[in-house]
């Protein structure tokens, strides 16, 4: 069996890949790693906890990690602050977790020579105009723009230096927007489905044409174990589905479904320095390694995710009051 050490394994990628491992690649046995911040759950994982063994840690914690990465043969390194807009409230535990814990792992990685693979942005790559056709690829230039996207850079970096200037055994993604089951509903798609659940009118930022690229959280997923399995050493991969769209459509869409008027929705303060759009070029990944998305209908997809939000409202609905109390302070 290969000892596989997912970091952030209690939030919403790394418990989605917990569970997508579990199923599809029963020759892992797995560790997770989570601080339990209040973006990691452990009602994420309590249907596989017999299956897993789980630690509550800091990735920042090098005695932890070193025992940790000892142990282990691959690292899996989704640990982090994840959400922009708390990043422009208070950028400290930004700092701390996404450059220093990456620090932390890449010191453990380098003293136990073992495989890490790193999880980053799109983000990294800043914005690209509206009205420009052109996406991101791997050779796009680093130009992030807020302290989220910046900490994830400055990450990338760190894992860059430690493959060029020590040697590790590493790869890195950069995907785009993700949306599936256990996102916390500080995002903007969880947060408007809950919203319509709750009878709260959705809230979109500034003009709504800002447009992401979306991809369902198991192409994600599918597309790391890709690139665990055949991705080359000291390489860095692009993940993206073709799922561009202006948040205005994807809201109009989930009112839709919903069966609410798509009009039914409030304009709110805009996020300062807001991206305009991301757009990534898979192509690498998709030539290179042979990996295809397949959750590619972005309707059936949104359904799929409105359905999980109302059978699981126990999930959610303890977090709501403070979450929309933290954006209407800032009159979002
Ligand atoms: P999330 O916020 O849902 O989960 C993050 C997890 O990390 C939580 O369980 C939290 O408890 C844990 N964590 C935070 N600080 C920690 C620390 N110091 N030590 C140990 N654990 C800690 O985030 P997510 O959306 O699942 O994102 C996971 C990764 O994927 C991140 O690295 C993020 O940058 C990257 N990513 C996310 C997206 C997206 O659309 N959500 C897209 C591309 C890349
Ligand atoms: O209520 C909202 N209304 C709104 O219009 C919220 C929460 C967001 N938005 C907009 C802002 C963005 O243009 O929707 C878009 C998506 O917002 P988020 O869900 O906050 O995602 P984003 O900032 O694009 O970043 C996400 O994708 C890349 C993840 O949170 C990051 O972790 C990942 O790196």
């Amino acid at each position: 069996m290969t000892k596989l050490l997912i970091t952030g394994g209690a939030g919403f990628i790394g418990s989605n890949f917990v569970h997508y491992t579990l199923t599809n690649r029963p020759e892992y046995e797995i560790t997770v790693i989570d601080k339990l911040t209040y973006a990691g759950n452990l009602d994420n994982l309590t249907s596989v906890m017999d299956k897993i063994t789980f630690v509550k840690g800091d990735i920042c914690d090098q005695n932890l990690m070193d025992d940790l990465v000892d142990k282990n043969d691959i690292v899996v390194h989704f640990a982090a602050e994840s959400h922009n807009d708390n990043s422009l409230r208070n950028p400290q535990p930004f700092i701390q977790t996404n450059i220093v814990g990456t620090f932390t792992i890449l010191e453990s990685i380098r003293k136990f020579g073992k495989r890490l693979h790193h999880i980053s942005t799109d983000e990294v790559y800043g914005d690209l105009a509206l009205d420009d056709p052109a996406k991101f690829n791997e050779n796009t230039p680093y130009n992030a723009s807020s302290p989220y996207s910046s900490s994830k850079a400055s990450s990338d970096l760190l894992v860059k230096a430690w493959i060029r200037s020590f040697g590790i055994k590493a790869t890195i993604s950069n995907c785009s927007n993700n949306y599936g089951p256990y996102q916390h509903i500080e995002k903007f798609i969880p947060r408007q489905i809950t919203n319509i659940l709750s009878g709260i009118s959705p809230k979109l930022y500034g003009t709504g044409e800002q447009v992401r690229d979306w991809i369902h959280v198991d192409d994600h997923n599918s597309a790391v174990h890709t690139i665990i399995d055949k991705g080359v050493l000291g390489e860095l991969y692009l993940i993206g589905a073709n799922g561009e769209q202006n948040n205005k459509y994807v809201l109009e869409t989930i009112l839709e479904l919903m069966g609410k008027d798509k009009t039914a929705y409030e304009h709110v303060n805009d996020r300062p320095g807001h991206d305009q759009r991301y757009a990534i070029d898979s192509t690498k990944l998709q030539t290179q390694l042979g990996w295809k998305p397949k959750y590619t209908d972005l309707r059936a997809g949104l359904q799929a995710t409105i359905d999980w939000y109302q059978q699981n409202d126990s999930w959610w609905q303890n977090e709501k009051a403070k979450i929309e109390a933290a954006y209407a302070e800032k009159g979002q």
